[in-house]
């Protein structure tokens, strides 16, 4: 008989209606409310990607594959799916109360986003650990996947058929940005936080397997906090790259990403092509990991290397 484990998948929510946009931004800014003026600037933000975020949707979608590819893998275990999100209902803690009250007293955790920071991937699983302790459900934390080459593959095949639409003489001419979401820096260095480290890695595996000649790093969506971000912003890096380098093409890989959302819509795709149109250069962004098998296939295989 097989063993029922709980396989909890975090992931960072989205409002499911416009009168959610408030008390889901409140959330983010830890029970602050927003004022008017950044509540209207956000707003606009979801009303310019068609009203709200396709983020729910494909969460839910990206689960389902996962917990079926799960299922297909594992003969003796049988995983039963909880999604529990940081800043909407089902919140995480909800997902676990949720997991006690249907017995399940083991699960394996694992977050939407594929690098590890103590301040994204840690606070969901330390939330997650705290509800936990309160049942006594044993969890194992999955704390990323960047590197596995399910992963990487999937992210070398986008650029190199983005690569096939330019014609090659213009190759050397163009610069793949590979970037994730930003920080705060002070946060990040004074606990040596592995985050940096592992973007740069992923920038690093992304040229050596891919035909891509130039590559650079950049954060992007940082907040309005008045203290210094990671850097350089994906857009100050465009300009920049332009004026040292003249090139042609920008290739966007928010690879910290794993779908299209409100950040990869509004930041990347109408942010980063307005300087692309202002400096003259064509703006190519890859479809992002979504449900894509080889997606689903390297958190499977993260989770085989520890469960
Ligand atoms: O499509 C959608 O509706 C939601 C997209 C969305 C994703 C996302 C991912 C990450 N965030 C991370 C950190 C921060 C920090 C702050 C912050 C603020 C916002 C705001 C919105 C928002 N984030 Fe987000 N984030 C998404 C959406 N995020 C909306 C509020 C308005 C704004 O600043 O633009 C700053 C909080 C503060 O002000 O104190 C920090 C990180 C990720 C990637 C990892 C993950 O998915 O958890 C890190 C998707």
């Amino acid at each position: 008989m097989s063993k029922t484990i709980g396989l909890l998948v975090m992931a960072y929510g989205t409002p499911y209606k416009e009168s959610d946009i408030e008390p889901y931004y409140t959330d983010i800014r830890h029970g602050k409310r927003p004022t008017e003026e950044e509540l209207q600037d956000l707003k606009q933000r979801y009303e310019f990607i068609g009203g709200l975020s396709p983020l729910a949707g494909t969460t839910d979608r990206q689960a389902e594959a996962l917990t079926k590819a799960l299922n297909e893998t594992y003969d003796n275990v049988e995983f039963k799916l909880y999604l529990g999100l940081k800043h909407i209902s089902p919140y995480i803690e909800e997902a676990v109360e949720k997991m006690h009250k249907d017995g399940i007293d083991e699960a394996v955790t694992v977050v939407l986003a594929p690098h590890y920071s103590s301040f994204s991937v840690g606070s969901y699983d330390n939330r997650a650990q705290e509800e936990a302790d309160k049942y006594g459900i044993k969890l194992t934390h999955i704390k990323h996947y960047y590197h596995q080459p399910k992963f990487i593959k999937y992210w070398t095949d986008k650029i190199n058929e983005t690569l096939n639409q330019i014609p090659e003489e213009e190759h050397d001419e163009t610069v793949l940005i590979v970037s994730a979401h930003s920080l705060p820096k002070g946060l990040i260095e004074r606990n040596n936080d592995p985050y940096p480290k592992e973007l740069h890695e992923t920038a690093q595996i992304l040229k050596q397997d891919s035909n891509i000649v130039h590559v650079a790093e950049g954060w992007q969506s940082e907040g309005n906090t008045g203290t210094p971000w990671l850097g350089p912003d994906v857009q100050d890096l465009t300009r920049e790259l332009y004026q040292e380098h003249h090139f042609k093409n920008f290739i966007y890989t928010p690879v910290g990403f794993v779908c299209e959302h409100l950040e990869v819509l509004y930041d990347n795709d109408y942010e980063c092509k307005v300087v692309c149109d202002e400096i003259g250069a064509k703006y190519y962004r890859p479809e992002m990991p979504n449900t894509n098998p080889l997606f689903i296939g390297a958190i499977v295989d993260e989770i085989k290397a520890h469960f």
